[in-house]
């Protein structure tokens, strides 16, 4: 695993309020997938300084007792934030959903504190935890990393994923963002799904209210640092159509090694 690498972001064009805590408390557990790069979308937003630690999955860099000590489900992002607000040492969070709430509560920023407003974002955060994410994720499984002969695996999560995204462009042709006029962190949770629809074939300019959406999130300023950051963008291998795994790597990702990091 490569050495933890400090950041420094100074543009805090996202609109959120300004950071009242001692910066660079948060260090970011991260592959650079669409779960990761939500986080470093809050993280850049809140125009903090933050630590990444890089992990690659195909590598197994996540399966070691060192790291289920921050997230016992093993699987990135997760975060440590050193400076929590009860003093009272370090917190472990994972689950993206979990971290963005986490920061968003912390900071004050890109979710109500109470009400409807809070309680829309909530649901959309939901919406893509429970179900945009992990349908986007199981077709992208049996397109690229099951043996051949799963049709039916295929067209489930396809049409699925598909049906999502219609749910998601019925509520945008009404509303700015997802959760509302503002923008918040369930536009982030959902946004770097695209690469699930790319993975699948889906084109978003069917979907013409997701693809407005979709633009004006990404020329903000803090996605555009994640997007085009050689560390936090996602490599070709992670968006690759096809994938070819060596037994090795099937086993860090899909296989034993993976299941029995757990024991
Ligand atoms: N529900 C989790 C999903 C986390 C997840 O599946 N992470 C993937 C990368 S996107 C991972 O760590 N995969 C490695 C593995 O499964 O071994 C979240 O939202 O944080």
């Amino acid at each position: 695993m490569s050495p933890p690498f400090a950041r420094r972001s100074t543009d805090r064009a996202g609109g959120g309020a300004v950071p009242t805590r001692a910066e660079g408390a948060i260090d970011l557990h991260y592959s650079a997938t669409p779960n990761g790069q939500k986080v470093a979308i809050m993280l850049e937003e809140l125009g903090l300084s933050y630590r990444v630690t890089p992990y690659d999955i195909f590598e197994g860099d996540h399966l070691t007792e060192e790291f289920g000590r921050i997230n016992p489900n093993y699987k990135l992002p997760a975060i440590v934030d050193r400076e929590p607000d009860d003093g009272a040492g370090p917190i472990t969070v994972f689950e993206s959903g979990a971290i963005l709430q986490y920061l968003a509560d912390k900071y004050g920023a890109f979710l109500a504190p109470r009400g409807r407003e809070r309680s829309a974002a909530i649901q959309w955060l939901t919406w893509q935890v429970a179900g945009l994410g992990p349908m986007g994720g199981q077709a992208s499984h049996f397109l690229r990393y099951a043996p051949p002969g799963q049709e039916y695996g295929i067209e489930r999560y396809r049409r699925e994923l598909d049906r999502l995204l219609r749910v998601l462009n019925k509520r945008l042709e009404e509303s700015a963002y997802v959760a509302g006029p503002d923008y918040t962190i369930a536009d982030m949770a959902i946004w770097p799904g695209r690469a699930a629809s790319f993975v699948v074939g889906i084109g978003l300019e069917t979907y013409p209210a997701i693809h407005r959406w979709f633009e004006a999130v990404r020329v903000r300023p803090a996605v555009e640092r994640v997007m085009t950051h050689p560390d936090l963008a996602a490599p070709g291998r992670y968006l690759g159509r096809t994938q070819k795994l060596s037994e090795r790597e099937w086993s860090n990702m899909f296989g034993d090694r993976m299941h029995g990091a757990v024991d």
